[in-house]
């Protein structure tokens, strides 16, 4: 950062005027300058990078809101609602930029300060709102609309908290709270007047309406205020900008006065406390149940205020809530918000009086559901008992509804098997509402993030409830924004491409079609070869400084960057990585092909087996790397503190894309498009959006390896699978003969007994089924390696062909299928 003490420059007295004038580099300086002097009370001598990003920012927001069509008090004829428990934005201001089209201006505006933009961008916290892939598609998706001219609003959290910071102490996960907010937010307004009352408990009466009829109304104990904070995202072009709308929770009251002149100071402010715990932290939970009262209270509290928000809004504008179809799309951004399905039904009977038909018909017309996952353990439901004590009223009309729809189901001659599956109710294991459902019956469309997983939700869970409407379930295979994955992360890539096959590709991806021509062409390889290798040295000097490692530019860089999850399957790579090490020791005269193995990822907090995976990998990273018999040929690492802005540093680097889940396990991902989108070849099983990715960039130029997902459930069947598959395999025996011996941690020779004994004794993942054929697949990407011909082909070939998994495609396809709105 710049030194505080420096003397003052000779541009240092120029004040900023109010009226901009001169070139656009002026102008925006001239902007700036005021932002640093007027908003933050600074002057360029004082600054640190970190206020001139705010200057910067707020000079940004400016020009975002004059390009809105909601300060112009434009009324779309129809709006997309996103609801959704995560976004995980990152950092905002090159999205800003590039979208304003002021990058280059920016960058000569701070020149001409003698700033860095590099640094100024560098001081922007990640704004870290998600766990991983569900968050991460919301902010994903948030920004194609916006450059599609959707009208939309995001609606979210507004956690104090993002996602724990991860520390790595001697292998060991420590997780560090996350302050992106302590030297504010300059993206963000507040919005106070139109905050909105969230209920919580108390009971359901009956009131005389003045015309004599009944209505049920929910008094509940506790209300809490929800304060709206908008974000500008905007569009490419900024021909359009729309809201994220994050709430923050407030008490009713500030303080309890009486209790404060009581003498009770704490206590005058528990109420508030308790009110605000709500907004105070992101759960860290991902793709794990968060069983906990105060995550129904968070869902609920954002979902409620949202829905109020849209239907005040909907009043204003057009007065009849039965039109709200026609001008509302509502995306559940799977079930977290599901309990949008009774609050919208309580506000459109309790609260507006329409009739229990007219207000099923306007949900069931204006909801949609995406599910994420088909892991049991990852389907929420909530106890009964928790739900009649927070939400009495919602309860009530969960069996409403649930009532209407068995009574629906039995007309067609139903058995109890039957009736007990298609229910609002799982009353296997006490009573409980099972979310999904509840969001299927309330959606017109529930779809899949991927051709498989679509599949699977028809075949699996989902099968008897798509029997009764067969239409319902729809694939929308998930994207990802280029404009953040390709044209910010990786601009030399980009500029590359704009050469060979002109500026338009930076609106349409499509015509990254046309770099497939360049493929064979050596001196268009040597060029994007030339693109990876400045990437890889960036890279290397990133890991260098936050592990001590030293990286190797020439060797292939593998990486693997994602939560850490046993299906996941980072220990198969790690399985792979130790019997390749034992391999080069075995014979170190042999031609290997030199390897970085990088790995990056977060563990849930109470989640041992990831973190005892995080510990591994650590210490086969500390041995490996300490020896010399395979220095230059084999190096690991892991990289703490995985990030949208990590992420953005690794992508372009990488040469080999890890996508290795047990197949029907990933629902889609997402990293394996921005991975392949850049360059990085994949080695991955059939699943997910991998099969997708393999039919667009064809079978020559990915690694596919491992059971698919039919062969995984054969596999399943077959008890003591694994004992056979260890038996089967000198290899791999001798990886976990290495691990199970201490061989990684001499001083504790049993610290991984609990990842060999799941291996040993169910291997529920199926890591042993799919080892020989993943090292096979290792193998060859060994040799192609060593081909840089068509290694390079290949790589550009992905580049070329991913052009399909872009979010604008698949925003293309919700807005048409899904939501009925026009695009632009
Ligand atoms: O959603 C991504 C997919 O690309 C991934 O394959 C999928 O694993 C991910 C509970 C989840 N599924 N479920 C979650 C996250 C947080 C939480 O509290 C579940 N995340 C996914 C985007 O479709």
């Amino acid at each position: 950062s710049r030194d505080a003490a420096e003397a003052p420059r000779s541009w240092m007295p120029q004040p900023a005027p109010a009226v901009p004038a001169g070139d656009d580099v002026t102008v925006m300086r001239t902007a700036i300058l005021a932002k640093l002097a007027y908003a933050l009370g600074k002057t360029p001598a004082t600054a640190r990078d970190r206020d001139w990003f705010v200057a910067t920012a707020l000079a940004l927001r400016d020009r975002a809101v004059a390009a809105s069509a909601i300060s112009a008090g434009i009324v779309p004829p129809k709006r997309v609602h996103y609801l959704s428990l995560e976004f995980l934005i990152g950092r905002l201001l090159s999205d800003a930029m590039g979208n304003l089209g002021v990058a280059e201006t920016v960058r000569a505006a701070l020149a001409g300060l003698d700033v860095d933009l590099e640094a100024v961008a560098g001081a922007e916290p990640d704004a870290a709102l998600g766990n991983g892939g569900l968050g991460r598609l919301a902010a994903c998706f948030m920004e194609s609309m916006a450059s599609l001219a959707i009208p939309a609003y995001g609606y979210g959290i507004r956690y104090d908290h993002g996602l724990f910071r991860q520390v790595i102490e001697d292998g060991v996960q420590r997780e560090v709270p996350e302050t992106w907010l302590a030297e504010g937010n300059p993206w963000e307004f507040e919005r106070a007047e139109a905050a909105c009352e969230v209920g919580f408990g108390g009971d359901v009466a009956m009131s005389v309406q003045p015309d004599g009829t009944l209505r049920r109304v929910w008094r509940p104990a506790e209300t809490v205020r929800a304060v709206p904070y908008d974000t500008p995202v905007i569009g490419r072009g900024a021909k359009h900008v729309n809201a994220l709308r994050l709430w923050a929770a407030r008490a009713p009251e500030a303080i309890d006065l009486a209790r404060f002149n009581a003498g009770d100071h704490v206590g005058a402010v528990a109420e508030r406390a308790r009110a605000e715990a709500i907004s105070r932290v992101l759960y860290p939970s991902d793709g794990t149940p968060a069983g906990q009262e105060l995550r129904l209270r968070q869902e609920f509290f954002f979902t409620s205020a949202s829905l109020q928000d849209l239907v005040r809004r909907h009043v204003a504008e057009r007065g009849d809530l039965r039109s709200l179809p026609d001008h509302a799309a509502i995306q559940l951004n799977d079930t977290h918000p599901a309990i949008a399905v009774p609050e919208l039904m309580r506000l459109l009977v309790d609260v507006h009086g329409l009739s229990w038909e007219d207000a099923w018909h306007v949900t069931t017309q204006t909801l949609g559901y995406t599910n994420h996952t088909l892991m049991p353990e990852a389907l929420e439901t909530w106890p009964v008992e928790l739900m009649e004590r927070l939400l009495p009223r919602h309860m009530q009309i969960i069996y409403l509804i649930n009532w209407m729809h068995l009574e629906e189901v039995s007309k067609h001659g139903s058995s109890p098997e039957h009736l007990a599956e298609v229910s609002l109710i799982d009353e296997s294991h006490g009573k409980r509402v099972r979310m999904g459902h509840l969001a299927f019956l309330g959606a017109r469309r529930v779809n899949g993030v991927s051709a498989l997983h679509t599949e699977l939700m028809r075949q699996t869970v989902f099968a008897p409830l798509h029997a009764l409407d067969t239409d319902k379930i729809v694939n929308k295979t998930n994207g990802i924004t280029f404009r953040r994955w390709l044209h910010n992360a990786n601009p030399g890539l980009t500029a590359l491409a704009v050469e060979a096959v002109g500026a338009k590709v930076l609106d349409d991806p499509r015509h990254l079609e046309g770099l497939a021509a360049f493929a064979d062409d050596s001196a268009f390889q040597a060029r994007y070869a030339a693109v990876r290798r400045e990437r890889k040295e960036a890279l290397a000097r990133v890991v260098e400084e936050r592990t001590g490692i030293a990286l190797d530019p020439d060797a292939l860089f593998d990486v693997q960057i994602k939560r850490i999850h046993e299906y996941k399957r980072q220990l198969l790579n790690i399985l792979e990585t130790v019997a390749l090490y034992q391999a080069i020791k075995a014979e170190p005269h042999r031609d290997w092909t030199p390897r970085v193995k990088l790995f990056a990822g977060k563990a849930a907090p109470s989640y041992h087996q990831a973190k005892l995976i995080i510990r591994l990998a650590s210490d086969v990273a500390k041995r490996v790397n300490a020896d010399p018999d395979v220095a230059g040929r084999l190096t690991v690492a892991f990289v703490p503190n995985y990030s949208v802005s990590l992420a953005e540093s690794i992508i372009p680097a990488a040469d080999l894309s890890e996508q290795i889940s047990t197949a029907g396990l990933e629902a889609s991902g997402t990293g394996n498009m921005k991975l392949a989108l850049n360059g990085a070849l994949t080695i991955g099983t059939l699943d997910g959006a991998n099969i997708e990715i393999k039919d667009h960039v064809g079978p020559d130029n990915i690694f596919i390896f491992g059971l698919d997902a039919a062969g995984v459930q054969r596999v399943q069947a077959q008890p003591g699978y694994a004992s056979r598959a260890i038996a089967a395999s000198a290899r791999l025996r001798g990886a976990l003969d290495m691990i199970a011996a201490g061989g990684f941690s001499p001083g504790e020779p049993g610290r991984f007994r609990p990842l060999v004994d799941e291996l040993t004794h169910g291997d529920r993942f199926l890591l042993t089924a799919d080892f020989d054929d993943y090292w096979r697949a290792q193998r060859e990407v060994d040799a192609a390696w060593r081909r840089p011909k068509t290694w390079w082909k290949s790589a550009i070939l992905n580049t070329a062909r991913t052009a399909w998994f872009s979010s604008d495609r698949t925003m293309r396809e919700y807005a048409e299928e899904i939501w009925r709105v026009r695009v632009g």
